[in-house]
């Protein structure tokens, strides 16, 4: 089965490529049944963000550090649990989703998974956690993952200054995907966000997300070192949104896309495995769209989830 969790072994590029490509086919599949008026309510996909998800994720403990995301958590989520079927099924609101079909694509709460579609509120409910783990002593970290539009909202500041005053053990990630929504960064934010933490005295540190092993390597480098000094670091991932803003919201030109297409770091890296070994590469592809396949089919069939059942019921009387 192909899977988007970490692999006992140290991850080699085939294990990256395994997660993102699963992540990929998920979030296009989403889209194609919005399209096809089969879900309702809203998504927002990584398309092209994949790195970020795996690298980060992939460098926490698993088992103790509780992740928050945003309204675009799929690949977050499905890097850290791997629960691609319970994923679906939420997304279809069905009673077999990760909150019985009531959260849908944005608010899920799954152990130490948290997301929230309300920009910013993570940052503070993760240094609120962060507190808490710090008193119970159990070595856990907290990891708000926030986009360059949410580096607007005044609570992130909050969180910043009360995670470095307290010495609290929160990992701030930025995915610096150059919009929020229709507004391009640069015409929202003022300065570097690169350096955004600096003043609070936490240490700032950067990478590139073309390159999964680089981000998974910085990410790693970082949980030990906001582990070891229980003190806030923020990292800043440079990246691209290549979908929509959610479904089909893109005010962005086929030419401004064009070279971040071509820079794809799902794409590159499946060039580099294709050289070596296409049928390998192949089987991957198709064993994360056979996966997405049941997961759908199933979902499909499940009982409807509460909200579901409640939005039916006003529908049909
Ligand atoms: C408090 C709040 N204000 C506004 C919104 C509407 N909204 C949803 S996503 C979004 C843009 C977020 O941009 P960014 O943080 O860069 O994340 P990205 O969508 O690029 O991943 C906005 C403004 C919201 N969800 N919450």
């Amino acid at each position: 089965l192909i899977s988007a969790s970490r692999p006992d072994h140290e991850p080699d590029r085939w294990d990256f490529f395994a997660a993102m490509q699963l992540i990929r086919t998920l979030e296009e599949r989403l889209l194609d049944l919005f399209g096809k008026g089969l879900l309702t309510g809203t998504t927002h996909t990584s398309i092209g963000q994949e790195s970020c998800a795996v690298g980060v994720i992939w460098a926490l403990d698993r088992t103790r550090d509780v992740v928050f995301s945003s309204h675009r958590c799929h690949g977050h989520y499905l890097a850290l649990h791997d629960a691609v079927e319970r994923l679906v099924a939420e997304v279809m609101g069905r009673a077999t989703g990760t909150c019985g079909g009531v959260g849908g694509s944005q608010h899920l709460c799954d152990e130490n998974f948290y997301t929230s579609g309300v920009q910013g509120g993570i940052a503070a409910a993760a240094t609120g956690v962060a507190f808490a783990e710090k008193l119970k002593r159990t070595g856990a970290i907290a990891v708000p993952i926030l986009g360059d539009g949410t580096m607007g909202q005044g609570v992130v500041y909050e969180s910043l200054n009360m995670a470095s005053l307290w010495n609290l053990p929160v990992l701030f990630v930025v995915e610096l995907n150059g919009w929020a929504q229709t507004t391009p960064t640069q015409l929202a934010a003022a300065g570097d966000l690169h350096e955004r933490a600096r003043p609070f005295g936490i240490e700032c540190r950067r990478v590139r997300a073309d390159d999964v092993a680089a981000v998974y390597a910085a990410a790693k480098d970082a949980v030990r070192v906001v582990r070891e000094t229980m003190r806030p670091v923020f990292l800043a991932i440079d990246t691209y949104r290549l979908g929509p803003h959610s479904k089909g919201d893109d005010t962005r030109s086929a030419e401004e896309l064009a070279p971040y297409v071509a820079a794809d770091p799902l794409a590159r890296l499946r060039s580099a495995l294709e050289s070596t070994d296409g049928e390998r590469v192949a089987s991957v592809v198709e064993a994360a769209r056979a996966r997405i396949d049941r997961a759908v089919a199933t979902a499909t069939e499940a009982p409807a989830g509460a909200l579901r059942e409640a939005l039916e019921r006003v529908a049909h009387g």
